[in-house]
């Protein structure tokens, strides 16, 4: 047969607008797309369903041996091993379950160790699941061993991002630090993406709350007020305007962080902002929950950083995401069960809210949620949807177009939507590793009922059927959004990108 399979009669989203046709795949890409394809294999019947790129979650936590991270912790009090519940498999079960056929992860790096030994040991991790993936390499510890012989390695090994943090007990980095690795990222041609919320302000007010006896899991967003995030990502922009390297910034949470991200925009500076679900559908309330079984613990279910904040800020960051100042819904999964030891309670049920691991789940939450409260309720177009949470991470990554897209040449990674479909979320649809979803009983419309990845049925019905091992890397070369713009004050390069 021409093709190993065609998906047929499908309204198809392709990134850029959406046509009815068929698709043909070939060698698990797409060879074609025309009203009417015969001469098939197989054949999935699409007809009344949306047919729309695999998702691309390009932040998620999975699998990720952190060192004391994601706990904000004291200065004096020494942070505990955190170690995600999550292992490759069960991501990419969740994210199958979820539509998502690709993502974006994190190679830690440990204080005091350079990059590639955590490298091998995560590069094994990743192989046994079955999403394709690819990395962002996280930078604690910049050392010039790191900076000028490591990162020229993993560059040539096809990671193109390296990960910072402003703020996190073990992972902040000072301004001087912060200014090393993004010239170091200009050098080498990778994206820099940043957590931005000022360490020492949190620090400083984490110490006054718990000092005032103010220590359950709310007090976590009074430690991290919106001008704590806002000074950050203002300082995160204004020191890469300095290097003239590009940025994206991480899960914007308020208006006035967006506002930075959207003034530098105006500018012509290649500043990008992500936003996140719990920050269009959490807020700071739901950590003030108690329950008859849990306490006051009940709150660090929703625990995440930045905060999740108001009503009217979630408002506001919908239509940062409408003026198109946020372009990309990630997950940032990082889930934390609330029962056991190694998640939510590793230092204890009754733990003040700094010692708490900071993160939720939402691999597979991350697409019906966003389709639910977009699409169906009439905040965004499909094409902004498969934009939002596809063909723009593709883009922004160095993924396109092989990924992001339907497009003649392109993996074909599919999901078909039933746009009708209304579930009742519950922590089994998740098909995760952790024990809960912060988002237990909230209705969508709208659901994924069938999943390819690379041509193959991986998920039909909620049932996944791939086999452990089938993922594959996803290496990125040089790419232009990445490319500095070449303005610079006073006309000297302080850090020539290379030629
Ligand atoms: N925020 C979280 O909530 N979890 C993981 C890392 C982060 O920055
Ligand atoms: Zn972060
Ligand atoms: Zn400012
Ligand atoms: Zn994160």
């Amino acid at each position: 047969a021409e093709y190993d399979l065609v998906v047929r009669g499908g309204e198809v989203a392709t990134g850029f607008g959406t046509t009815r046709c068929d698709i043909g795949i070939r060698e698990g890409r797409i060879a074609a797309l025309a009203e009417r394809l015969t001469d098939a294999a197989a054949v999935v019947e699409a007809g009344g369903l949306l047919v729309l790129p695999g998702g691309i979650d390009s932040h998620c936590h999975i699998e990720e041996p952190a060192r004391g991270g994601y706990v904000s912790a004291r200065g004096d009090a020494p942070p505990p091993v955190t170690v995600n519940e999550e292992s490759f498999v069960s991501a990419s079960t969740s994210a199958f379950a979820g539509g998502t056929t690709s993502v974006v992860c994190f190679v830690p790096q440990w204080k005091g160790e350079g990059i590639l030994p955590r490298l091998a040991d995560y590069e094994q991790r990743a192989a046994r699941g079955m999403l394709d993936y690819s990395f962002h390499q996280i930078i604690t510890d910049p050392t010039d061993a790191v900076l000028e012989r490591e990162v020229p390695e993993i560059v040539a090994r096809g990671i193109r991002s390296l990960k910072v943090f402003l703020t996190y007990e073990p992972l902040h980095l000072s301004d001087e630090d912060y200014l090393r690795v993004l010239v170091t990222a200009r050098r080498n041609g990778c994206l820099v993406t940043v957590h931005c919320e000022n360490y020492a302000a949190i620090k400083w007010r984490t110490e006054a709350l718990l000092r005032a006896g103010l220590t359950g899991p709310k007090y976590h967003a009074w430690s991290r007020p919106t001008v704590v995030e806002r000074e950050a990502t203002h300082r995160a922009i204004a020191l890469a305007e300095l290097v003239d390297q590009p940025i994206q910034v991480f899960h914007v949470s308020c208006a006035e962080a967006a506002e930075e991200i959207a003034r530098a925009q105006h500018r012509g500076l290649k500043v990008w902002g992500e936003t996140c679900p719990q920050y269009l559908m959490l807020t700071g309330a739901d950590m003030d929950r108690s329950t008859p079984e849990q306490g006051a613990f009940a709150g660090a279910a929703f625990m995440c950083s930045p905060s999740p904040r108001t009503p009217a800020e979630q408002a506001r960051i919908w239509e940062m995401i409408r003026r198109g100042t946020l372009d990309i819904v990630s997950s940032d999964h990082c889930g934390f069960s609330m029962g056991g030891e190694r998640g939510k309670a590793a230092n204890g049920r009754d733990a003040s809210f700094d010692a708490i691991p900071n993160g939720i789940p939402g691999l597979a939450a991350r697409l019906p949620i966003l389709f639910s409260e977009g699409v169906s309720k009439g905040r965004l177009s499909l094409d902004e949807f498969v934009r939002l949470t596809a063909t723009n991470p593709a883009r922004l990554m160095g993924l396109a177009p092989r990924k992001g897209v339907i497009a003649v040449g392109a993996d074909a990674d599919l999901a078909l939507w039933d746009p009708a479909k209304r579930v009742r979320l519950t922590n089994a649809l998740m098909q995760h590793a952790i024990d809960y979803t912060p988002y237990e009983g909230l209705e969508v419309t709208g659901w994924p009922v069938t999943v390819l990845r690379r041509g193959a049925v991986v998920m039909r019905d909620g049932v996944v059927q791939a086999e452990p091992g089938t993922g594959r890397f996803l290496p990125r070369g040089p790419y232009a959004m990445v490319r500095p713009r070449g303005v610079l004050a006073d006309g000297f390069d302080a850090a020539p990108p290379p030629a």
